[in-house]
C-alpha cells in the first residue's frame, strides 16, 4: 500500500490526501515532527519536507504538485476526457490555490490587528479572482467549481476551503462574507465529506491548538470583526 509521510496540519499534505480520498484510493499515514526530524525521513526527503508518497516499490516522491500529478497518472481521472486546454486551466486555478497556502498559514499566526488585517488582505486577492470566476460560470446544478462534477481544482482549494470554515466556525471571522460563489463552494465541498475525511480523527483540536492559541490575534478573538466589517467589500473583517 502507498504511504504518505505527513504533518497533522499541513494543507500541502491535505490536498494529496483529499485526492487519495476522492479516488478510493487505499493508504496509510505516517506522522512526523518537523521540529525533531527523523534521519529516515531525512534520508528519503531532498527538500525535508511533507509530504512524501511512498509508492508500493519504496520509492519516495516528494512535492505535492509532482505528487498529484503522479496520482492522476496512476489512476482513474476524477473527469473524463479534458482538453488540453481544459487541463492547463484547471493546473493555473490550482497553481493559485497552493500558491496561498502558507499566506494563509501566515494570516492565521498572526500576532496582532494589523498584521492580521494586512495578511488577509492578501490572501483574499486570490478568493476575489476566483469569486468573479465562479459567478460566470452560473451552473445549474452543483456549486463545485464545474458544478457538479468535483475536479483537481476542487481538491487544490479543498484545504484552504477547510481552514477558512475552521477558523469561521471558531471565531466569526468570515473570510467569504462578501463572496457568495465561494461560500457556496465551501459548503458544496464540505458536502462531499473530504474536508474530514482527508484529515487526521483530531485535526480540528491540532489545527485550533496552533492557530488559535493565545499567541494569535484569531485566538483571541480577533476583535476587528466588529470593528472594521462593512468597511471594505475585498475583507469582510478587516
Ligand atoms: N513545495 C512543497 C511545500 C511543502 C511544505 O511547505 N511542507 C511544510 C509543512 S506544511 C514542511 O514540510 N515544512 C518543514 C520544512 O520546511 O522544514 C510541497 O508542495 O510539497
Amino acid at each position: 500500500m502507498i504511504k504518505i509521510v505527513s504533518f497533522k496540519i499541513c494543507p500541502f499534505v491535505q490536498r494529496v490526501t483529499a485526492l487519495l480520498e476522492a479516488k478510493q484510493l487505499a493508504y496509510q499515514v505516517e506522522y512526523i515532527s518537523l521540529k525533531d526530524k527523523p534521519q529516515w525521513f531525512l534520508d528519503i526527503s531532498p527538500n525535508g519536507q511533507v509530504p512524501l508518497l511512498i509508492t508500493e516499490e519504496g520509492i519516495a516522491l516528494f512535492e505535492s504538485e509532482a505528487i498529484v500529478e503522479y496520482i492522476n497518472e496512476v489512476s482513474r481521472p476524477l473527469e473524463d476526457k479534458l482538453t488540453p486546454e481544459q487541463k492547463a486551466l484547471d493546473r493555473a486555478w490550482s497553481y493559485m490555490a497552493a500558491k496561498h497556502y502558507l499566506v494563509q498559514c501566515s494570516a492565521m499566526r498572526s500576532a496582532d490587528e494589523d498584521t492580521l488585517c494586512e495578511r488577509m488582505t492578501k490572501l483574499s486577492k486570490p478568493f476575489a479572482k476566483v469569486e468573479a470566476e465562479l459567478a460566470k460560470r452560473e451552473s445549474a446544478s452543483g456549486h463545485l467549481f464545474k458544478g457538479e462534477q468535483l475536479s483537481n481544482v476542487d481538491i487544490a482549494w479543498l484545504p484552504l476551503l477547510h481552514r477558512a470554515q475552521i477558523i469561521q466556525q471558531h471565531t466569526g471571522f468570515d473570510l467569504f462574507a462578501n463572496k457568495p460563489n465561494v461560500k457556496a463552494w465551501q459548503t458544496a465541498l464540505f458536502e462531499t465529506g473530504l474536508f474530514g475525511a482527508s484529515v487526521a480523527e483530531d485535526f480540528e483540536e491540532a489545527f485550533t491548538g496552533f492557530y488559535l492559541s493565545d499567541q494569535t490575534y484569531l485566538g483571541q478573538g480577533a476583535k476587528c470583526c466588529e470593528t472594521r466589517s462593512n468597511s471594505n467589500d475585498e475583507l469582510a473583517c478587516c
